[in-house]
């Protein structure tokens, strides 16, 4: 669409600029406060600054958004989709202002107003729109490409309701809802325009097209309307701005007119308000799929608008079908999108006109798939006739891709009637069940793991008979990464501006192998007090933290000692908090004299648990008794404390890994299928106690296994040890016996809370063998008392760990998925 010169210049003396000066944001700060926000000089608190400044900023982000896509756009090159239902962003201004360059700008035009930039950053709640880990690695995947100047965008839900808030009361985790919307977003950008209606249930015709072939078509039963909300994703040192856009479910005019005819007005608009619910709030699971109804509706809402925006963007170029896979790259961020496999059939078949044959192979070009996790009970599986219910054209669909695919296994290995059941996109259950992760495999050109063990555990444990049938090629690793904007500029700016001054720049903020430059300064006496420094200036600042949030003072010059992340079984916070009630009775022991030669240590657990998670709450509840009785013993809380962090996000895990000594990664082996936050932890100088799991081992590989603190059994001696336990039964470790037996006497509360967490271990079978690795655990500890007590020796083996965590940059995995699954490179942003 061509605008004459002469509009286009009128309208070029009034456009919008990015802020460069103080004044420029003075400016638009002080027009939102007296007319967005509707207040003045005189009503203005901190949350209207916070509001103001956020306006503010993001009218610069949109400027840049708007460049930025029209630039795209004209280019035509490929686009990467990245597709994840949840994106657990945290905050945005710090990052909006630190990746734009106007930090001081900012903080200086606030501080002319009477404003402290940090006082108007925490008014910002988080936006928790995800679990962990999985939603984690989806932000900061987005920053890298925006950072990379990749031409990408993310496709999301936007709940309501995030991860629900963690209360702790008389021990216990209480969940509240976390409406992080009740001041409303100033980041987001409503898209009234862009509405899209989303059928579900209903029935499939037969009919006939305009050349008459005979044709499938659905009549959805159900109708509800997307609305596009997005977020513009600003990169490090670039105008480059991708755009982060989640749909939520709007009612629309679209009524039951059998209803209304009725006169049955209020249940037809009831019906209408019953639908938004489908985008309410994020499930809080994590590692664990629960078949909720309502689930899958949020997952096919999602995709279908998400593709319909796709495909409609894509006809807009006005290629050719065949051009698609060459101008779209689907990422599939786990199986919870892999309904976009039948869907873009579906859109190509049924709507588009095109061949089955032809469709197959653009849609198999088109998507790649994610996994992260090897576990059995987070497998997606769907009831056939839940499925078939609510997507009926797409179960027809799916028959059809199931026929094709076990045809040629047929053809590949004949009369093997245990392979093609195995194989199956359908699970001959009862219920008979479809298989989501088979699905897309079958539909993917590339399947990858996100550290070397666990695409080994996909490749072997897995997807072993897809192996067979595609061949090795397909099945890839890229390990995980974590944006070093987020987990160490903005987490870590005192340790930033260090490396920055001896690294020559702050160039290792967007090329972190840089770090290995600190290595040449590892003997200079001022460099190295200085790190000592920069921590020391972090745990205080932890300290007041956790004084404001868990009421607990704690002593800055103990060993920090972390583990926080969703409880889980599996993480093992369980046998952390064993080991320290081990540590405890042992102290009890002790002399006060020989107690005084003890390493002092603070140590720190956090994590929600699901709601539905039992034993995950037992844990808790242990945990905070054990916090209760160490803090209440006089004799050892010179030496030992225990604090559970409420309510962990993103915003605390940024504090806590700026000051972590020591951060714990001890899931039994084969079962992490990576971790992210050892890497933030390891890149904040700390080390790690870990089991050889996940991307423990590859961190252990860079940064030498001297500096880390490995324990426990291998991955593959671990089915060996279950079948033993199952077998002969639990023979309980002396010291784990003890720990037990004070845990049944009732120093802790009532051991009846804590009975099937104990059961589950010495009378179960142990399954994740928290009995057989006990032992090397409390060793490993005792081996990192011993290395804390040596503070130079421990300074270097932090300044060395840091120094070659090059590699777990998301920008690294970012560009490894660009050259081996989305055959794209960056746009580049020299225009
Ligand atoms: P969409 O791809 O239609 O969703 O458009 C996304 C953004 O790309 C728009 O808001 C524009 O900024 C830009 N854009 C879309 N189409 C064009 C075009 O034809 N010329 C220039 N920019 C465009
Ligand atoms: O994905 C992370 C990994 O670093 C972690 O090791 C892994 O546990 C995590 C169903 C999941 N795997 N699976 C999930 C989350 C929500 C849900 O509903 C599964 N999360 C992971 C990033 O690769």
């Amino acid at each position: 669409s061509v605008v004459p010169l002469k509009y286009r210049q009128e309208w070029k003396k009034f456009s919008v600029h990015v802020i460069q000066d103080k004044s420029d944001f003075q400016l638009g700060f002080v027009r939102h406060v007296e007319t967005t926000l509707g207040r003045s000089l005189f009503n203005c608190d901190d949350l209207a600054a916070y509001h103001a400044s956020a306006r503010s900023v993001k009218d610069s982000l949109i400027v840049m958004w708007n460049q930025t896509q029209q630039r795209q756009t004209l280019l035509g090159n490929k686009r990467i989709y990245y597709l994840s239902l949840e994106f657990l962003m945290g905050r945005a201004m710090d990052n909006a202002l630190l990746n734009m360059g106007i930090k001081k700008t900012v903080s200086d035009g606030l501080h002319d107003f009477g404003f402290h930039i940090e006082d108007i950053e925490n008014q910002e709640p988080d936006a928790g729109l995800g679990n962990g880990g999985l939603g984690r690695l989806a932000a900061c995947y987005i920053d890298s490409m925006s950072t990379l100047e990749y031409s990408a965008w993310g496709y999301g839900l936007r709940y309501e309701y995030g991860i629900f808030r963690q209360k702790i009361i008389d021990g216990y985790q209480v969940e509240q809802p976390d409406y992080w919307l009740e001041y409303s977003n100033p980041w987001e950008i409503p898209r009234h325009e862009i509405g899209i209606d989303v059928m579900f249930y209903g029935r499939v015709e037969e009919a006939f097209n305009s050349q008459g072939h005979a044709v499938k078509k659905w009549i959805g039963g159900e109708i509800v309307r997307a609305m596009a909300y997005d977020l513009p994703i600003p990169g490090y040192r670039t105008t480059n701005t991708n755009n982060l856009r989640l749909w939520s479910a709007q009612p629309n005019d679209i009524f039951d007119f059998a209803k209304f005819n009725e006169g049955d007005y209020q249940n037809a608009v009831a019906e209408q308000v019953e639908a938004q619910t489908i985008t309410s709030v994020l499930y809080p699971n994590d590692n664990f799929h629960k078949g909720k109804e309502l689930r899958l509706k949020q997952q096919y809402f999602w995709v279908s608008a998400s593709l319909s925006d796709i495909v409609r963007r894509f006809k807009k170029s006005r290629r050719d079908w065949s051009e698609f896979s060459d101008s779209a790259a689907i990422q599939l961020n786990d199986t919870h999108p892999t309904l976009a496999i039948l869907e873009l059939l579906r859109v190509l078949v049924d709507l588009e006109g095109l061949e089955w044959k032809k469709a197959w192979d653009i849609t198999y070009n088109t998507f790649g798939y994610t996994n992260h996790t090897v576990m059995q009970e987070a497998l997606e599986k769907w009831p056939l006739d839940v499925f078939g219910n609510m997507l009926p054209r797409h179960l027809e669909i799916l028959y059809e891709v199931n026929y094709d695919f076990l045809k040629k296994v047929e053809e590949q290995f004949p009369n093997n009637p245990e392979l093609i059941s195995k194989v199956s996109l359908i699970e001959e259950s009862n219920p008979k069940q479809v298989r989501m992760a088979s699905l897309a495999v079958v539909g993917s050109h590339k399947v990858n793991g996100v550290a070397e063990l666990h695409s080994e555990l996909v490749r072997t444990q897995l997807f072993p008979e897809y192996v067979k049938i595609y061949g090795e090629d397909k099945f890839i690793n890229i390990t995980n990464g974590i944006t070093p904007r987020r987990w160490l500029l903005e987490a870590n700016p005192g340790l930033a501006e260090l490396i920055a001054e001896y690294t020559g720049g702050t160039e290792f903020l967007t090329d972190l192998t840089r770090l290995r430059q600190l290595l040449k300064h590892i003997d200079d006496p001022e460099f190295r007090s200085r790190w000592s420094r920069v921590k020391q200036t972090n745990k205080h600042a932890l300290a007041s933290m956790i004084r404001k949030y868990a009421g607990r003072h704690i002593n800055v010059h103990a060993l920090f000692d972390i583990q926080v992340k969703r409880i889980h079984e599996y993480k093992r916070q369980q046998l952390n908090v064993f080991g320290v009630i081990d540590r405890y009775l042992k102290l009890k022991k002790m002399t006060p004299e020989q107690r005084a030669k003890e390493q002092p240590r603070v140590v720190l657990i956090g994590g929600k648990s699901a709601p539905g998670y039992f034993m995950a709450k037992v844990i808790i509840k242990l945990v905070t008794a054990v916090a209760d009785v160490v803090e209440s013993d006089p004799e050892v809380s010179d030496v030992l404390q225990v604090v559970f962090v409420p309510d962990y996000n993103v915003s605390k895990a940024q504090r806590l890994v700026a000051a972590n000594d020591l951060s714990e990664h001890i899931s039994t082996a084969g079962t992490e299928a990576s971790g992210t936050s050892n890497m933030k932890f390891v890149l904040n100088g700390g080390l790690i106690i870990g089991t050889v799991d996940g991307a423990n081992i590859e961190i252990g590989r860079e940064v030498g296994t001297e500096n880390m603190f490995f324990f426990g059994h291998l991955a593959e001696s671990v089915e060996g040890v279950r079948k033993e336990n199952r077998e002969n039964g639990v023979s309980l470790d002396p010291n784990l016996a003890e720990v037990f037996a004070t845990i049944d006497n009732g120093l802790f509360g009532d051991p009846n809370i804590y009975k099937p967490l104990l059961d589950s271990i010495r009378y179960q079978g142990d399954y994740y063998l928290v009995n057989a690795d006990f032992r090397a655990f409390v060793e490993a500890q005792a081996a990192v008392d011993a290395a804390f007590a040596d503070r130079e020796g421990w300074v270097t083996k932090s300044i060395t760990s840091v120094a070659n965590m090059g590699f777990f940059s998301s920008d690294r995995a970012v560009n490894e998925y660009a050259e081996s699954i989305w055959n794209t490179e960056p746009l580049g942003n020299d225009c």
